[in-house]
C-alpha cells in the first residue's frame, strides 16, 4: 500500500490532485443492503458447506466498482453540460486523499469505530467518490453553519466489529491495523504469506466483510438505493470454486475470466495464493494432483512457492 505513504500534504491538499481546484462533491454510493435479493452474504454460509469454495466481499462481487463509478460521475458532469468548461477530476478508491474524513465533512454519514463510514439508515455497504473541480459552490455549507449544528451520530456503546474481527485488526476505537486486516493481506499483500497470516484468511479469498457483516447499522437497510450494477449476478457472486481458480493457467485467461470485476486487482498469481491458503485452512487436500502437475512449473515465482508449501503442508 506504498501509494497512501505520501503523508498530510498530500492526503489533504487537493491543489496536489487539481491545482485549479476550488471545490469538491463527494459521493457515496450503495453496493449492497439487508434486502439485496440475489446476494447469499459469503460469511453466512457455514464452513463445513463451503469446503472447496472462498469468500469474496460484498464490494467485490458485482461490477467492477471502478469504471462504474467514474461512468456515473462522468455522466453527472456531461448532465450538468461542464464537461467542457470545467477542470475536473474524478477518483474513486484511486489516489491517496481522505475519502472518508471528506464524506463525512460532507455530512454523507459518520466513521464508526470500524474506521467504515456509515450513513443511518443505509449502512456501511457504499463506495465513496469524488468530482474534484474548478467550480465555486455558492451558498452556505452546513458544516460552517454553527447556528444549526448538523445531528450527531455514533457507534454509542457497540463494540461489536471489533469483538467479531476474527484478527483483532481492529486495534483501538477507529484505528484498523492494515496488517492485521484480513482485506490487506488477500487483496493488497504482494509475495507469500507466513503461517500466521495464512490462517488470519480463514476462508476469505477476497476481501471480508466480517466487521459490516456484525454492524446493527446494517440491519433493515432498503434494496432501493443499491446501484443495479453491484448486483452480484452480474460478477463473481459471494463464493469462488478453488478448483477453477488452480486451473486458470495464464494471465490473459485470468483477465478474461475476471474482466470487469474487482479481484483484477489481486492478479493471477495472488489469486491462486489465495485459493492455496483457504484450501490449506479448510484442511483440504484433493487439490495435491493438479498443484503438482500444474503449479510446480508455473512461470510466477509466488505460485511455485505457494504449491511446494501447499505439497509440504499435506505431505510432511
Ligand atoms: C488503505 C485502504 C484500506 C486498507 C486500510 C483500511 C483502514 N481502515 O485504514 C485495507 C486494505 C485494510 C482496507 C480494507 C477495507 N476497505 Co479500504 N480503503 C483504503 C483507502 C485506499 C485508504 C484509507 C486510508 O487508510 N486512509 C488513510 C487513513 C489515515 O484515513 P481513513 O482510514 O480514511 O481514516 C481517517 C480519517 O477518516 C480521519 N477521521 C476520522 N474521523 C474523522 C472525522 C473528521 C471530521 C475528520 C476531518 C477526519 C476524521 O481519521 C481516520 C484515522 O486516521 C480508502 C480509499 C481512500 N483513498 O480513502 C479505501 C476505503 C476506505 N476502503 C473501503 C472499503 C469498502 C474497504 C473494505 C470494506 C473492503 C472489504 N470488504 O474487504 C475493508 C474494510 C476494513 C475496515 N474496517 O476499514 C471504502 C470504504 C467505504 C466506506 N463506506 O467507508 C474506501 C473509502 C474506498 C472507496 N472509495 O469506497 N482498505
Ligand atoms: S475487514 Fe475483516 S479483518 Fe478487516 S477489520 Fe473488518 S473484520 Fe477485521
Ligand atoms: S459494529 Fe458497532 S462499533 Fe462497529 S462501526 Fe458498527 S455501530 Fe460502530
Amino acid at each position: 500500500m506504498s501509494y497512501m505513504d505520501r503523508g498530510p500534504g498530500l492526503l489533504c491538499d487537493p491543489t496536489k490532485l487539481l491545482f485549479e481546484y476550488k471545490s469538491i462533491v463527494s459521493f457515496l454510493i450503495p453496493y449492497s443492503s439487508s434486502e439485496t435479493s440475489n446476494l447469499t452474504p459469503a460469511s453466512s454460509f457455514e464452513e463445513e458447506d463451503i469446503n472447496g469454495f472462498g469468500r469474496v466481499a460484498r464490494y467485490a462481487q458485482g461490477e467492477d466498482y471502478h469504471t462504474v463509478l467514474r461512468e456515473l460521475l462522468r455522466k453527472i458532469v456531461l448532465a450538468l453540460g461542464l464537461e467542457n468548461t470545467a477542470r475536473f477530476r474524478l477518483f474513486s478508491d484511486s489516489v491517496p486523499i481522505l475519502e472518508r474524513a471528506l464524506a463525512s465533512e460532507s455530512e454523507l454519514g459518520f466513521i464508526g469505530k470500524s474506521s467504515m463510514l456509515i450513513r443511518p439508515k443505509v449502512g456501511t455497504y457504499t463506495f465513496l467518490a469524488e468530482l474534484i473541480w474548478d467550480v465555486e459552490i455558492k451558498g452556505e455549507s452546513t458544516f460552517q453553519n454553527k447556528q444549526q449544528p448538523k445531528k450527531q451520530h455514533t457507534c454509542g456503546s457497540c463494540i461489536k466489529c471489533q469483538s467479531y474481527c476474527p484478527t483483532n485488526a481492529i486495534v483501538a476505537d477507529y484505528v484498523v491495523d492494515a496488517r492485521k486486516c484480513i482485506s490487506y493481506l488477500n487483496i493488497e499483500k504482494r509475495g507469500s504469506f507466513n503461517e500466521q497470516e495464512r490462517k488470519a484468511l480463514g476462508s476469505w479469498i477476497f476481501g471480508c466483510d466480517v466487521c459490516q457483516e456484525v454492524c446493527p447499522f446494517n440491519k433493515n437497510t432498503p434494496e432501493a438505493v443499491v446501484f443495479k450494477n453491484f448486483n452480484p449476478t452480474l460478477g463473481v457472486g459471494p463464493l469462488l470454486s478453488i478448483e477453477n481458480i488452480l486451473n486458470i493457467k495464464t494471465d490473459g485467461e485470468f483477465k478474461k475470466k475476471f474482466a470487469n470485476t474487482a479481484l483484477l486487482r489481486v492478479k493471477r498469481e495472488g489469486l491462486i495464493r489465495n485459493a492455496l491458503a483457504v484450501s490449506i485452512n479448510q484442511n483440504n487436500h484433493k487439490y495435491l494432483k493438479i498443484v503438482k502437475e500444474n503449479l510446480l512449473t508455473d512461470s510466477s515465482l509466488l505460485v511455485r512457492t505457494e504449491a511446494a508449501n501447499y505439497i509440504n503442508y499435506f505431505t510432511k
